[in-house]
């Protein structure tokens, strides 16, 4: 055999025997590491990516956010990414990254400027909307209520009102009577414990309050509303398939029993207890997942650029607890800003790897949306993270594919991840 010459000045070279050798286990050991591995998903799983009305559409200045904004608490969004008049151009980009499905939302204080005054014209303009989802074969998955009030809701104390949950489902039914054919799928309320958090505990979104019995009371008030709007629906359109898009969160803890507790409370209390209330109401369990609270120390994660914790095992484990209540699952959001998009290919493979993980151990995961199609108005953080596969230019509403979404293309074509 002739012996192969080491690399010239390499320092890790013994002599030209020990070098072969040493190349060999090197590539054992990559070809190891390196085997590929194919995980296809179910046949019918829908790909896709979920936006909101108030962070994408723009010129709606009637809600509490736009009053917020006006009162200097929280950014204004202005003209968003003008989806409202780009919505054509917005879903023929998902359409061309083999997207099949995408979720938005429709904004109350459109279709409901004044208490009882219903208009027709905003009804014909998300009739547009959802047609054209239809037709760039975008199966529509539309939330009735994602976060933002109409003026005159607000006013009168929002869901804390006497007769709110009257007002909200006939807001609710009002839509659903008229667009109901247009979509299966229909999500009554995003992230119910969120907006209670938010709004009522920490005081950073409106109503800005602080106050743990109005926060307790709101997600009290939500899990009833739910309950009459799936009723609402269920009566005028058997056939639809409603749920609600709930945050929850991977709590874990170290050994130490005042950290088990705390981590079972929370579980119970901010993941479980919403579901549990609206068991009997519900076709479907949409999940969002983005965070992950360990009691007691924590292993270095990477971050968001939101500074949240990178943490993908974090939804198989969240998943798995979803099993008890034998429904459908959507994955309608799961996403990070990373305006770098350095981190949203990983991200989206590892997360998925896990929510395959989960289907193999028998949890009936039949999609995934990610957040979000578009950079948008991240509420109180305004435009500063980016969170979509696709940027845009404030300036001129120009949109641009970012790579990471060319790599998700590819699995939502494929129906399957190869590592
Ligand atoms: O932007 C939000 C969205 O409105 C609800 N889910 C979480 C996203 C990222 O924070």
């Amino acid at each position: 055999m002739v012996p192969r010459t080491c690399p010239r000045g390499s320092t890790w070279c013994i002599n030209n025997y020990t070098y072969p050798v040493i190349i060999n286990v090197m590539r054992k050991k990559s070809k190891a590491k390196l085997k590929p591995q194919v995980l296809n998903f179910p046949d019918g799983f829908l790909w896709g990516a979920t936006t909101a009305s108030y962070q994408v559409e723009g010129g709606i200045e009637n809600n509490d956010w736009t009053q917020a904004a006006r009162e200097g608490k929280v950014p204004p969004a202005g003209i968003a990414c003008d989806s409202y008049n780009l919505y054509e151009k917005d879903f023929y980009f998902a359409k061309s990254l083999g997207h099949n499905t995408h979720r938005l939302s429709i904004e109350w204080a459109r279709i409901e400027p004044e208490e009882g005054r219903f208009d027709d014209k905003e009804i014909e303009h998300y009739r547009k909307v959802l047609m054209s989802l239809t037709a760039h074969g975008l199966e529509p998955f539309v939330t009735l209520w994602h976060f933002t009030l109409p003026d005159w809701f607000a006013q009168r104390g929002g869901f804390l009102a006497p007769h709110a949950k009257t007002y909200f489902v006939r807001y609710c039914g009002y839509v659903v009577e008229r667009l109901g054919e247009l979509a299966n799928y229909w999500i009554t309320i995003n992230e119910p414990m969120f907006y209670a958090s938010n709004g009522y505990s920490k005081g950073q979104w409106p109503p800005f309050e602080k106050n743990i019995f109005d926060f307790i009371n709101i997600a009290n008030v939500l899990t009833m509303s739910h309950n009459l709007v799936y009723e609402k629906i269920k009566s005028l359109r058997p056939s639809l398939q409603v749920g609600i898009a709930k945050n929850n969160i991977c709590f874990e803890s170290n050994k130490k029993t005042l950290n088990r507790l705390a981590s079972k409370f929370m579980n119970y209390f901010w993941n479980l207890r919403f579901l549990n209330k609206i068991s009997r109401h519900q076709d479907f369990i949409g999940l969002n997942y983005y965070f992950y609270k360990k009691f007691g120390s924590k292993p270095r994660l990477p971050k968001s650029d939101m500074g949240w914790d990178i943490y993908p095992k974090g939804i198989y484990n969240v998943l798995l607890q979803l099993k008890k209540y034998h429904k459908p699952i959507y994955i309608t959001e799961n996403g990070l800003a990373d305006a770098k998009d350095d981190k949203r290919e990983k991200f989206i493979k590892d997360h998925l790897r896990w929510i395959y993980q989960a289907i193999q151990e028998g949890i009936d995961v039949r999609g995934y949306l990610y957040w979000s199609l578009l950079d948008n108005f991240e509420w109180a953080h305004g435009y500063g993270p980016k969170f979509g596969l696709i940027e845009v230019n404030p300036k001129t509403m120009g949109r641009k594919v970012r790579p990471s979404a060319r790599k998700y293309a590819k699995i939502c074509r494929e129906n399957l991840i190869k590592f």
